[in-house]
């Protein structure tokens, strides 16, 4: 391919439903952002496209289920997820949002477009309806036992159990996830893509993508099992009131299919962020255009959105899809719904001003090829010895040093010393960088210029200037010079993966426009001269208190899952048991005061149906104690029963009685309430 006049980058557009974690950072905004990054950084013409994705099943369900209309779903996650993405330094030229007019027209004409050449099949199909909340179910919303290892909980299009594909009305007993109703099958007519008549056609273009540029084993592997297991018509609208109307008089109340609408989605984006180029980008073949995405997404990006671009006929198509496979909790199993994450918004407001720390971590474990691990004991070591041990130990040495021996002035009187070991890492920077930026290998290429780094580290140790200065000054002076320059350097080729840290290494050196150009071009040279200003902290060394919390609370949010297992279990065995409360110490614990005590009297308290009025001897003292119990026990039954009570608990006045503590009762879970006693113990004792 000749090289590309301009490039257009997209990343997944995030649902509008829920917060960002890392796992959405590592496999698909941090690998853009420095592939845009690292292109501007070379002067070239790119526009990275992002935003929210905001139709779909999902967020319809998630607004019914709360209560809430999508509307105020999507707006509250738009502005959040935009507003973290910001923080951390994502790049975007534009944040955009598929419930925009502008896309819903841009969507809506491409539909049309289609639609008028006839791409579409028209079909009337029975389709599952839910009549509790009058909405047709898409397929992960119908459950049942599967038909082939008669495993509960198959989903309609598929059996987790035993990966069967299944279609909703192979589920044998189908259950709506809506209202728990079993669904009515109900006729319906949908706009059908016939994938199977584009499959020799995407099959040749994924082909002949790869003698143009290598696309990720993983990536063309998944596309060819698509391919050998053969494409099927799939329905491009669907029964919803939320999304994007389907421009045509026979379709009320249908909507597009999230996944033909979303990636279009990047069309639309586009078209806001250049209203008058745009086409450019998506109609020239001089754009090289590129899907950064996770795996779940490749299908998507790879077969069904190059096909529909390939049947429109007027945009250009992906040169590559270079996704990730997925980062995983180490220990855990990612899960936002069980809280098994670490949130973007979290981390920035847990870690202040340590955004870098969190990209460069997540970008030396980068799930590029295969699924990654992350762990806060892996982020601290890396923090402490890579970027605190290794980049920010080599910077503030050089500047520590020039302002110790020279007053923070790049000094004229130097020596001519051995520089070969810098002179070549230097020169081969930027080569091996571009090397595996443009094969979107960020782990070896963040490696490349952190090497750099080490190389500076290793000439200080090899020179020792500050046992040098003390016999000679010149030679110190040039090996001090020599250092600048390679600080100068990283300022430069670090900034696509550290953007935050760039901008304090090339104050320090004040470096100017013209001296970027210079170093960019292999002509940069540390003047005598220059004023140096003094080290700030790049990076501040961890300790286990800092990364304590964040792992208690992956510990908590475990604990929580599994508890409501064991609770989910054994209401399945019949039980039920309440979740255990967060855990406490022994220190919590050691304040409760539990006496046994006997029921010398007790009446039902008037104008309530709840409240007993209980008199207790506790041996020592009488005590009167108002117990919501009076549903459970009649008055008359519980005089003489043994029982426990919380006897240092603040008095409060319940119904004008003052109660005096509680006594403690075991529920089944099924409405009873039980005394705990101590049958053997005398009044008084204490429990512990
Ligand atoms: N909203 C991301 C996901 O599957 C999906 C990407 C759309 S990109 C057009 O979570
Ligand atoms: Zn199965």
């Amino acid at each position: 391919m000749n090289k590309p006049k301009r490039y257009l980058v997209t990343s997944a557009l995030p649902y509008s439903n829920g917060p960002l974690h890392i796992g959405h950072l590592a496999g698909v905004y941090v690998p853009a952002d420095i592939y845009v990054r690292y292109l501007r950084m070379i002067g070239e013409d790119v526009r990275f496209i992002c935003g929210s994705d905001e139709h779909g099943a999902a967020i319809t369900l998630r607004a019914k289920k709360e209560g809430i209309t999508p509307r105020e779903i999507i707006d509250k996650y738009h502005e959040m997820n935009k507003r973290n993405f910001e923080r951390f330094g994502m790049s975007f030229d534009i944040y955009h949002r598929t419930s925009d007019p502008l896309h819903h027209q841009t969507s809506a004409d491409f539909f049309t477009v289609l639609n008028n050449k006839g791409v579409f099949t028209e079909k009337e199909s029975e389709q599952y309806y839910d009549e509790e909340y009058q909405q047709f179910l898409a397929d992960r919303y119908i459950t049942g036992t599967c038909p082939k290892c008669s495993s509960e909980g198959a989903y309609g299009d598929q059996c987790e159990n035993c990966g069967s594909s299944l279609d909703p009305t192979d589920l044998i007993n189908p259950m709506s996830t809506l209202s728990g109703s079993t669904p009515v099958l109900k006729k319906t007519k949908h706009w059908y893509l016939p994938m199977g008549d584009y499959q020799e056609w995407v099959g040749n273009w994924i082909e002949a993508q790869q003698s143009k540029e290598v696309w990720k084993k993983h990536v063309v592997g998944q596309c060819r099992s698509w391919l050998t297991q053969g494409l099927n018509d799939r329905s491009m609208t669907r029964d919803l009131d939320w999304g994007v109307a389907v421009p045509l008089p026979d379709a009320e109340g249908k909507v597009l299919y999230v996944w033909l609408d979303a990636p279009i989605g990047y069309i639309s984006a586009t078209k806001a962020l250049l209203p008058d180029t745009w086409e450019q980008y998506w109609k020239d073949e001089d754009c090289k255009l590129l899907h950064f995405l996770g795996k779940d997404n490749i299908v998507f990006h790879c077969i069904i959105f190059p096909m529909i671009l390939h049947a429109h006929g007027d945009f250009v198509l992906p040169t590559n899809v270079p996704a990730c496979q997925f980062l995983n909790l180490k220990g855990y199993k990612m899960s936002t719904s069980r809280n098994l994450a670490v949130w973007l918004h979290e981390y920035l407001d847990d870690f202040p001003e340590q955004e870098d720390v969190l990209r460069y971590v997540l970008t030396v474990n980068m799930p590029e090829g295969r699924d990654t691990d992350f762990s806060w004991e892996d982020f601290k070591d890396r923090n402490n010895k890579e970027l605190v041990g290794i980049l920010g130990n080599f910077v503030n040495r050089v500047l520590v040093l020039i302002h110790k021996y020279f007053d923070g002035i790049v000094p004229a009187e130097t020596a001519d010393i051995d520089t070969t070991l810098i002179d070549d890492a230097l020169t081969n920077l930027p080569k091996e960088l571009d090397k595996w930026v443009q094969r979107y290998e960020f782990r070896k290429a963040v490696d490349v210029v952190m090497d750099v780094a080490g190389v500076g580290n290793k000439f200080l140790a090899d020179t020792e200037p500050w046992k040098l200065i003390k016999t000679d000054k010149a030679q110190t002076a040039a090996i001090l010079t020599a250092g600048l320059k390679i600080i100068a350097y990283l300022s430069v080729y670090l900034e696509p993966f550290l953007p935050f840290t760039t901008p304090k290494l090339k104050a320090f050196l004040n470096l100017t426009e013209e001296d970027i150009t210079a170093i960019k071009s292999g002509t940069f040279e540390v003047a005598a001269g220059r004023k140096i200003n003094k080290a700030s902290l790049l990076f501040k060394k961890l300790d286990d208190k800092a990364i304590a919390p964040q792992i208690a609370k992956l510990e908590a949010a475990q604990k929580a899952y599994d508890d409501s297992q064991k609770a989910e279990a054994a209401a399945a065995a019949g039980k039920t048991y309440e979740p255990l409360k967060p855990e406490i110490s022994y220190e919590d614990f050691a304040k409760l005061d539990i006496r046994t005590a006997t029921i010398l009297a007790a009446e039902k308290m008037k104008k309530t149906d709840k409240l007993l009025k209980i008199t207790l001897d506790l041996g020592f003292e009488q005590r009167t104690v108002v117990s919501g119990i009076a549903q459970h026990h009649q008055a008359e039954n519980i005089i003489g029963q043994k029982v426990l009570i919380l006897a240092n608990l603040a008095p409060r006045k319940l119904r004008g009685v003052e109660s005096q503590g509680m006594i403690l009762m075991a529920g089944d879970g099924k409405n009873n309430l039980f005394f705990v006693s101590a049958h053997d113990a005398e009044n008084g004792e204490g429990v512990s």
